[in-house]
């Protein structure tokens, strides 16, 4: 038996006990339920009273973390073990912001003074781009940074960038492009000029089919406006691992920035995979985004678990996951910046924790990953918030918002924070049918009429949610955010017991399209492949073929 097995057994007849009891109760008995069932860590409140939790609930869920080894995995993973099994790495995101100076090894090797060394060029490299000291190939300052990347080299510098475009420098601009869809990178070319456009081609291994024709592409698009080669010095920089594939693709080794295996893709924006962050806020800025991170990781490794906020948001997740059957969780930014938030989550932890298999190669006993997914607010609760509200399903959701605007109009931010509030609210309390008729009867209406509608504005209440608050969305909380959710994901890991850092389930469906291609680039009838397939690329020919005949 498991360690962690008595007490998941524990859990359950717990659950049994409370599945019934009602928010709205738990708050009536419990004045204090609020203060006990809320903390602040880094500048970020969190605020998790609003759920099906009593202080039973969350010492076994304590307890289940503690069991599970906890522990000893957040050692191995500041240490610098490889707790990647299956790709034999060290695990070391939080190496790339240690900026307290804790001694982090890579197989005997200390890794701070190879970060140190990239943050350093990163600094020379910004600041002559900023300032205007590097020059396009016709002596014109940069004005338009273009990253090409993919999945952990796009979503992380695109959600940050655009987290802080208050920070940008006037005058810079800043472009992303991922998509093997031709459309993005000529869509995002046309509105741009040659002559003042910087391309950063980041890849970790140098080698991704959609990130190497993207930038083949762009690299044609600069010598053709140019007219010349060496153009491509001035205006492509790389960041990667691969030196040699960098240097190959005509990108000198001066113009590239490393960083190392131990950095997992959807881990890496705070490396050198950040220079597009960089050159918006500058490194001052860059290096207040790493700070943010390096406190919430002190938080992490250093607070008992009853209340350290990425356990505590973890194991709220693990109660709805593995004890309620909840399949989905919400992410619910009321914060336009943080537009990419849950785009960059779903990254994170569904590539991480969407496993079945878990480290000792057994099949894992319950379901894991949740499906991670939301918009911001208040766009989001004049969408899909009524499933939220009256669907049949659970829906664990995250609500977060700044007291302070970054730009602020009138009343608006406050009608903001009152939504995001108030969602919480709703979903806590519902409406009795009782109340509705209540409410509609006051309202004039007849009686007969409000009898029948009664029951549609119902609301069953007693929904969980969380809600974290921060002063302002600046690099230092923005970096405290993320690395908050990154050791949510580790920390549910650890419970599934599942590595967290491969991602072998995206593989096959690559290996597919390299098979298929030839096969979309001919027009021969195609039988050499499942009959669904041959039958979707014969009718993408005989498509093609219609156009061609008009
Ligand atoms: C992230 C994944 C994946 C990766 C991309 C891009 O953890 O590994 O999203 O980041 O496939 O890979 P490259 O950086 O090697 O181009």
């Amino acid at each position: 038996m498991k360690q962690g097995d008595a007490v998941r057994g524990r859990l359950e007849a717990h659950w049994a006990r409370v599945a019934d009891v009602d928010m709205r109760q738990l708050f009536a008995d419990d004045p204090d339920r609020f203060a006990a069932f809320s903390l602040s860590a880094v500048g970020i409140f969190l605020d998790y009273s609003r759920h099906r939790v009593t202080r039973e609930t969350m010492s076994l869920l304590v307890d289940l973390a503690d069991r599970s080894g906890l522990r000893q995995m957040i050692d191995a993973m500041f240490r610098g073990d490889k707790i990647n099994l299956t790709e034999n790495r060290s695990v070391l995101h939080t190496a790339l912001r240690n900026r307290c100076g804790r001694d982090v090894r890579v197989d005997g090797q200390p890794v701070a003074s190879l970060v140190e060394g990239v943050l350093a060029r990163m600094r020379t490299f910004t600041e002559r781009v900023r300032s205007g000291e590097w020059k396009g190939f016709t002596g014109r300052a940069i004005t338009d940074v273009v990253n090409i990347g993919i999945g952990g080299s796009d979503l992380g510098p695109v959600m940050v960038s655009q987290a802080l475009k208050p920070w940008w420098q006037t005058g810079l601009r800043a472009h992303f492009v991922s998509n093997i869809d031709p459309s993005h990178l000529v869509e995002t070319l046309a509105g741009l000029d040659a002559e003042t456009t910087l391309f950063v081609v980041a890849s970790k291994t140098f080698t991704t089919a959609e990130t190497m024709m993207n930038a083949r592409a762009a690299r044609s698009w600069l010598v053709d406006q140019s007219g010349d080669d060496a153009a491509v010095m001035r205006h492509f920089v790389a960041v990667s691992t691969n030196t040699e594939r960098v240097t190959s693709f005509g990108i000198h080794p001066d113009n590239m920035f490393g960083f190392w295996d131990w950095v997992g893709g959807r881990y890496s924006v705070w490396s050198a995979v950040g220079l597009p962050v960089a050159l918006m806020i500058g490194m001052d800025g860059f290096e207040q985004f790493l700070d943010g991170a390096c406190a919430m990781d002190e938080h992490f490794r250093l607070t008992p678990f009853e209340a350290n906020m990425p356990v505590i948001m973890a194991m709220l997740g693990i109660w709805y996951n593995d004890f309620w059957g909840a399949e989905t969780h919400a992410v619910l930014p009321y914060d336009q910046f943080l537009a990419r938030f849950p785009a960059y989550l779903q990254q994170l932890d569904m590539e991480s924790n969407g496993k079945t298999i878990t480290r000792d190669g057994s099949q894992a006993s319950c379901n894991t990953g949740p499906v991670i997914w939301g918009e911001p607010g208040t766009n989001g609760q004049h969408a899909f918030y009524q499933l939220i509200h009256q669907g049949s399903r659970l829906i664990p959701c995250d609500f977060m918002v700044a007291a302070r605007s970054q730009r602020p109009l009138g009343q608006q931010h406050d009608v903001l924070v009152a939504n995001c509030i108030a969602q919480g609210q709703a979903l806590m309390r519902g409406k009795t049918e009782h109340e509705a008729l209540q409410e509609l009867l006051a309202s004039g209406m007849p009686e007969q009429a409000a009898r029948q509608l009664a029951p549609h504005k119902r609301f069953a209440g007693n929904r969980p949610s969380s809600t974290l608050l921060y002063r302002e969305l600046n690099p230092f909380t923005l970096g405290a955010l993320i690395a908050l959710y990154e050791h949510k994901v580790f920390v549910q890991g650890v419970v599934w017991n599942i590595n967290s850092f491969d991602q072998w389930g995206v593989e096959l469906g690559k290996q597919l399209a390299t098979a298929l291609q030839p096969d979309l680039t001919g027009d021969n009838r195609v039988q050499n492949h499942d009959p669904s397939t041959n039958g979707l690329i014969d009718t993408i020919h005989a498509m093609r073929q219609e156009e061609d005949d008009d």
